[in-house]
């Protein structure tokens, strides 16, 4: 007989699971059964848990025919299970490799019923978060130990030294007591303080078998959602003892593709309300009225009314909100005691009042003097939030401007790209023509007479709800509204290698609601640009797009077949003070999806040993380092003053390519414009194998294709520097045929093409 039985029920997606089961598969803990749980599942699963085999018993098991649903698969594994402990893991979520341990260490010392510990969140996989992990590890060791003498502080209260002088009677009711407590705060941390039931959630929860037996605890298999809830609330209104163990981690995978896999939180069902009523009555009929379970129903019962229900009593369309829901709540709010209502704040007790005497008029005066008091103090706090409220409430009223033409670059970072090129042919060629709109929020002052505003300014706001054209490098805000009549031009800013959006099967960087958006802005774009055949093909897929592509080329490369580049180098080079006699490397690497501060703030730790470069090359070259628009840290080149350039803040990248002689970069896409000036190039791959097959994934494979070498050290990329007409002259050929594939739309005229079609010159 196993001591633990690991009950996973599995519906699709064998990619989470090899996660899943790789996590169990590091146990510390062997002494373990797996109960995979199928459950409607028509694939063939014996391939993926096969590998498993050798290192776990693992049994798989239907629902059956007549049974389906994540709480009858659990039933199943529960009336299969053979351990003296069962254990609740979802298929695509994984385990520290101690998790089982300690629960289950902390389960025997004291004969609990159950032990519970911590949850993390994330978007990525196993081999991802991991070493993540790894680094903080020590500053978390650091803190669990803080958590565990909490964890101890917190389930005794009472110091054990005085235990000594107390009789054994006494003894056993301070015994009870601590275990009342343990008790109680479980109820608190597990079900109230969840903001939301649904989340209220019986995963990482290690069970001893014989009292769910005992006290005949089953999932509701009526309840798609919320069974959960009941079992753990009919489960902990019993006298069970149970302690937490907050160093037993457990990562619950986060779903970012609400569109095609969404998790079952995300599924918005019709039949959500009834099953919630339903569970909730059933939580009120088995549990004890004065216990702590049921208060803790009770505040969840309001919290539910007066943060949600109400405002679909107010705004929604379906009159079912204000007919029969609305009696259904009503009915269950008076099932409530006089005692819990009283526990809550003033305003839900009003609402609460309101509804129980059956007055909806006065529920839905109550929520909107609420909503407005608190709108009213989000104004108050930041100017944005006002901005955004004109731009909904008055901006969006006024007309369209029919000759205003907003652009945007790298979300107001700076002017370049696209965006830009496409300006300055119109501007000189249409002078008048147009109001020309810059989103800018540096200091560069602008040719020709645009005019810049500030993102999220108000004039901003103003611009974003009436001009009739838009010419973007990113993708558009979330809340921007396309009205009728809007020209929207995406310039999209590069050639894809790394995979985009839908050809994702994930994305770790980016938030749940990820492809759904990029779904709604696309849909919005009436040209996209593709600077060559690949682009074109790939952005159709990655994008879902199937409005008229523009097979022109880059407007930001027309420069670089400009006939007069160098003369307009030799000008550069003056203007940005690169040393006369010198010869120019630029270094533009691209950022990592795993290393940031927070949203859009990237880390970056340069990785090239200036020192050594400066040794080395100096006396014929100098190196000017241009770090992504993500990246938030700042380059520390002290005791490299004459050798090496920040031109991280530059504007318009195309300048310094213009200006240099050689480049380094390695996954970003600013080599597919460099090779337009088919000067050498060198790419500095350090971490290749986690970028490409852990983090991103390539649409072409960089070692076959790329026309310069792969080099994973300074002493290579120094060596490659110094060597380089004998580099281009290996890659001669396979430059040929790399400018072929990616350049060959390119002719200088890209923006006049551009700008001809979209805006009918
Ligand atoms: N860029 C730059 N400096 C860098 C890196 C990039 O100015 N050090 C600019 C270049 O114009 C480049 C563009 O930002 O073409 C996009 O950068 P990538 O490194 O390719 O990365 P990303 O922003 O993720 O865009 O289809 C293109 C992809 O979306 C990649």
């Amino acid at each position: 007989m196993p001591k633990v039985s690991i009950i996973i029920p599995f519906k699709s997606g064998e990619f989470f699971l090899t996660d899943c089961l790789d996590s169990l598969k590091a146990q510390s803990f062997k002494d373990y059964e797996v109960l995979l749980v199928l459950d409607g599942y028509f694939g063939n699963i014996s391939h993926v848990i096969e590998p498993y085999q050798k290192d776990m018993v693992i049994r798989v098991l239907s629902t059956g025919e007549d049974r389906s649903g994540v709480p009858a698969a659990r039933n199943v594994g529960l009336e299969n299970a053979e351990g003296e402990f069962v254990y609740f893991l979802d298929a695509d979520d994984y385990i520290f490799e101690d998790a089982i341990s300690v629960l289950l260490e902390a389960a025997e010392e004291t004969d609990e019923d159950m032990v519970y510990g911590k949850f993390h969140y994330t978007y990525y996989k196993r081999d991802i978060f991991l070493p993540i992990y790894i680094e903080k590890r020590e500053a978390m060791i650091a803190a669990n130990e803080a958590l565990a003498e909490g964890d101890e502080e917190a389930d005794t209260d009472d110091d054990d030294d005085d235990d000594e002088d107390l009789t054994e009677e006494e003894l056993a009711e301070l015994e009870s007591m601590k275990r009342f407590r343990a008790r109680r705060k479980a109820i608190r941390r597990l079900i109230t303080r969840k903001k939301r039931f649904r989340n209220v959630s019986v995963l990482h929860k290690l069970f001893r078998r014989s009292k769910l037996e005992e006290l005949g605890i089953r999932f509701d298999e009526s309840q798609t959602f919320y069974s959960d809830f009941l079992f753990l609330a009919l489960f902990l209104d019993h006298e069970v003892n149970v302690r937490k163990r907050y160093h037993a981690h457990y990562i619950k995978r986060k779903h970012q593709d609400p569109v095609n896999n969404p998790a079952l939180s995300q599924i918005q069902d019709e039949r959500r309300f009834g099953q919630m009523l339903e569970m909730f009555n059933k939580a009120i009929d088995a549990t004890d009225p004065e216990g702590t379970v049921r208060r803790a129903v009770d505040h969840q019962i309001i919290v539910y009314f007066t943060n949600y229900f109400v405002k679909k009593l107010k705004r929604s369309e379906n009159d079912f909100w204000r007919e029969e829901r609305f009696d259904a709540m009503r009915e269950l709010v008076l099932r409530i005691s006089k005692a819990n209502i009283r526990r809550e704040k003033f305003w839900r007790r009003r609402l609460v009042k309101a509804l129980r005497n059956g007055q909806q008029e006065k529920c839905i005066k109550l929520i909107t003097r609420r909503l407005a008091r608190k709108k009213f103090l989000k104004m108050l706090r930041g100017k944005n939030v006002l901005n955004k409220y004109l731009y909904r409430r008055k901006y969006l009223k006024q007309p369209i401007s029919e000759n205003t033409i907003v652009f945007e670059s790298f979300l107001g970072k700076n002017y370049s790209d696209s965006p830009k090129y496409i300006y300055e042919y119109l501007a000189k060629n249409y002078p008048g023509r147009y109001e020309f709109v810059w989103v800018l929020d540096n200091k560069t002052k602008l040719p020709y007479e645009g005019t810049k505003v500030k993102r999220f300014s108000r004039k901003y706001m103003k611009y974003m709800a009436t001009a009739k054209y838009f010419v973007f490098n990113m993708r558009q805000p979330t809340w921007f509204k396309k009205r009728k009549g809007m020209i929207f031009l995406e310039t999209w800013h590069g050639t894809p290698l790394k995979k985009l959006v839908f050809d994702l099967d994930e994305v770790y960087s980016a938030s749940p609601l990820y492809k759904k958006e990029v779904y709604k802005q696309s849909r919005e774009w009436d040209y996209l640009i593709a600077a060559n055949e690949f682009s074109s093909r790939v952005f159709k897929s990655c994008f879902m797009f199937d409005n008229p592509m523009l097979e022109y080329g880059y407007p930001r490369n027309d420069l670089l077949h400009s006939p007069d580049r160098e003369a307009l180098s030799e000008q550069l080079r003056e203007k940005l003070g690169i040393p006369k006699y010198k010869k120019t490397i630029l270094y533009a690497p691209t950022w990592r999806d795993d290393e940031y501060y927070g949203k859009g703030q990237y880390k970056f730790e340069l990785k090239l040993d200036l020192a050594a470069m400066k040794k080395a090359l100096s006396d014929e070259y100098v190196i000017l380092l241009r770090t992504h628009y993500f990246i938030a840290d700042a380059l520390n080149l002290s005791g490299m003053e004459g050798f090496a350039f920040n031109f991280s803040k530059y504007d318009d990248i195309t300048d310094l390519y213009l200006v240099s002689d050689i480049i380094i970069t390695d996954y970003s896409s600013v080599f597919f414009d460099y090779a337009n000036l088919k000067r050498p190039m060198l790419f500095y791959t350090y971490d290749l194998e986690k970028y490409r097959d852990v983090l991103r994934g390539f649409y072409i494979d960089i070692e076959e294709e790329l026309p310069g070498p792969l080099l994973y050290t300074t002493e290579e990329v120094i060596d490659a520097v110094k060597n380089i007409d004998a580099v281009s002259e290996k890659y001669a050929s396979k430059y040929e045929v790399f400018y072929d594939r990616y350049c060959g739309w390119e002719d200088g005229h890209a923006a006049e093409n551009v700008a001809k079609k979209v805006f009918g010159l």
